[in-house]
């Protein structure tokens, strides 16, 4: 969390009571109850996940609810058959669930689909038949670099359905990117499309994934969606590797059954950024990640039957994975899907959706919600949104200014708002209010979800008000490894203590017990909800012939909560100049995408470093936010998230 943000963190005493109104119909309607529930999940967390999955569908029951004989490798409903897409379809489709929407669709122009769970059925059954009829099976890697179209969830969907491992990749990032992500999981398939809107503009994904595929051998075919069958955009066929989507489904089955999975077989590869160069694939198995998406949407969006719920995120991102396609699914409820962006074309375009599809459940990020504040609450007045009834926030800290506004513009002071801490590699949330019981600060994460053992600690293991967050038991989302790296799943996660979970932020917690995130301790910067390790950057920057040095840093962003700056040295006989600010910034957005360009780039003769040689970024976080440059830090006023970066860092 930026500094400025903190500040007001520290200072923030206001408290928010659930209201009766949303109370009196709530699954958990008392902090008692809350905490009874909370009690019973720590203390005998094997009877509690077991009660809490046997109310979804196992081909075979488990033999063991938790194997931790070989930490940090947990093993969750060891000996249990089940499966995702079953569950998160063909369960709800002997109820009158069968006929209610599950998915409703909107593109960036207008267009509409809405999917019942019937519909959805077919439709991925279809492509899980066409994916088979190309030879893929279960185990298979499936690279999916699609835009928000329904073809996305149904590609997902339809993966987990016959075991097939998807790799889904966000469609902003560069060829490059692709081609790396593929290249570590040696996927077979690709599924993408030939463009997308993206505010009126064509984006020709196709093209990209071109690129990418030539370097990526494993590739056997190209699976793609016509985006649009009125506006073709222009797409070249190879006519042994490409498929047209329509064309592979055209005579395939209605039917395929679910391929019953192991409780621990893959289901899905996230890659994620850290503090290294390289993305990490992060792995998440079958049971437990469907148990914690399906169990965490229950509570902590209180879903009831009648909702339309919208979670704005892209399915690019682990809170699509989690809270669009197979949370919401896997509890048969409606969920939005939009295409595009909230400006196109016009500044009120989130709230023309909410009004015209009566959403009652919204989940955005603290940066939507800023740059709302920016574009005015006119835009908002403009629509009828007393449809709402829960607010979420998700992707960074949110600061009390930003969530005040978000209270009273749009919830009109009556919705409750949900702050959810977590991460790609814990699956679902972790820190989070449960709307109906738990009263709100603005800022607060709150309390941990049902069977979370969070605590805070310092580097040797102590409690402490003010350190790193710490997870101490294991819970059934958790991420189970990094893929074809388990020093780094090691390393990185398991490290810091023994047998404790080190997610890599700072926190606070307050005399109430109520925690704060105060953002990331390690290189990694969260720049609107999006994480960028600033090593990925710094070893971009390096391969340019003219650059000696480069140390990225992330900085306050009044929009975008962080922004990187990017400070470079050149080698002997170079000069910075706008050509060559340019020249950097093509290079990251073919190697990353355009969503990681530095905010700035700083052409500087020498880097601050210590004597052991290690580039001093709190000096250089001074510079570029314009303040005095100085090292004297207490951990109780707002140099507590650099101070505890330093500490991260030290040796
Ligand atoms: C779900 C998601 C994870 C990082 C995480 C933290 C930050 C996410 C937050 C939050 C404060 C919240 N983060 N939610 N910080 N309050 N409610 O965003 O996953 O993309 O892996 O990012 O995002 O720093 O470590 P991911």
């Amino acid at each position: 969390m930026s500094n400025e943000n903190l500040k007001t963190v520290l200072q923030e005493k206001r408290t928010f009571q659930p209201q009766d109104h949303f109370q009196k119909n709530a699954k958990i309607q008392s902090m008692e109850a809350y905490k009874e529930k909370y009690r019973e999940s720590i203390e005998n967390p094997e009877e509690f996940w077991a009660n809490a999955a046997s109310e979804l569908h196992f081909f075979k029951k488990w033999d063991r609810v938790l194997n931790a004989e070989n930490p940090p490798f947990y093993r969750w409903f060891e000996g249990g058959k089940t499966n995702i897409c079953y569950n998160c379809i063909d369960r709800h489709l002997d109820s009158a669930t069968r006929n209610k929407a599950a998915i409703i669709w909107e593109g960036e122009p207008g267009d509409e689909v809405v999917l019942t769970y019937a519909d959805l059925a077919r439709k991925v059954n279809q492509l899980a038949n066409g994916l088979k009829k190309l030879g893929v099976q279960k185990g298979d890697r499936i690279a999916i670099y699609l835009p928000m179209i329904p073809e996305l969830a149904i590609s997902v969907l339809a993966c987990a359905r016959i075991g097939a491992v998807h790799s889904v990749i966000f469609a902003g990032f560069s060829a490059d990117s692709i081609s790396d992500r593929i290249n570590d999981c040696q996927a077979k398939i690709t599924i993408t499309s030939d463009g997308v809107w993206r505010k009126g503009k064509k984006l020709l994904l196709k093209n990209i994934v071109d690129e990418a595929v030539k370097k990526c051998p494993s590739i056997e075919k190209n699976i793609v969606v016509k985006r649009s069958h009125k506006d073709h955009f222009e797409c070249a066929m190879d006519e042994n590797k490409d498929i047209w989507y329509h064309d592979l489904i055209e005579n395939c089955s209605l039917s395929c059954p679910a391929e019953e999975m192991d409780s621990e077989d893959m289901l899905f590869l996230l890659y994620t950024s850290g503090t290294t160069g390289k993305p990490k694939g992060i792995i998440h198995t079958t049971a437990g990640y469907m148990l914690y998406s399906y169990y965490t949407s229950k509570y902590v969006f209180d879903l009831q039957p009648e909702d339309v719920y919208w979670c704005t995120a892209d399915i690019g991102w682990i809170t699509g994975h989690s809270y669009i396609v197979y949370g919401p699914l896997a509890n048969g409820a409606t969920c939005l899907m939009y295409e595009g962006a909230p400006n196109a074309p016009h500044k009120g375009r989130f709230w023309e959706i909410v009004e015209k599809y009566r959403v009652n459940i919204f989940y955005t990020a603290p940066t939507a919600i800023r740059t709302f504040m920016k574009w005015g609450e006119d835009w908002v007045n403009k629509y009828d949104i007393s449809s709402l009834r829960l607010l979420g926030t998700v992707g960074e800290p949110i600061n009390p200014e930003a969530w005040m506004w978000y209270h009273k513009v749009i919830g009109k002071e009556r919705c409750p708002i949900v702050d959810t801490w977590w991460q790609t590699e814990t699956g679902g949330m972790m820190i989070t209010p449960i709307p109906g019981c738990t009263t709100t600060k603005p800022g607060s994460a709150t309390f941990p979800f049902f069977g979370i053992d969070a605590t805070i600690l310092d580097k040797d293991g102590n409690e402490q008000d003010t350190g790193f967050l710490a997870v101490r038991k294991p819970w059934p989302g958790m991420l189970r490894g990094v893929y074809g790296d388990e020093e780094r799943f090691k390393n990185t996660y398991w490290s810091q203590w023994e047998n404790i979970y080190f997610p890599g932020d700072g926190a606070r917690r307050d005399e109430d017990g109520y925690f704060w995130i105060l953002g990331r301790v390690d290189d990694v910067v969260n720049v609107s909800g999006h994480r960028i390790g600033t090593a990925e950057l710094e070893s971009i920057f390096v391969s340019h012939a003219s650059v000696a040095e480069s140390a990225v840093i992330g900085i306050d962003h009044e929009i975008k909560g962080q922004a990187m700056v990017a400070f470079v040295s050149l080698r002997e006989g170079n000069e910075g100049s706008d050509s060559l600010i340019e020249e950097l910034t093509q290079l990251v957005i073919e190697k990353i995408g355009k969503f990681a360009i530095p905010e700035r780039i700083i052409f500087t003769a020498d880097l601050p470093k210590t004597r052991s040689g290690k580039i001093m970024r709190r000096l250089l976080r001074d510079i570029a936010e314009g303040r005095a440059v100085g090292n004297v830090t207490t951990l109780a006023d707002a140099g507590v998230i650099d101070a505890l970066k330093e500490k991260y860092q030290e040796d």
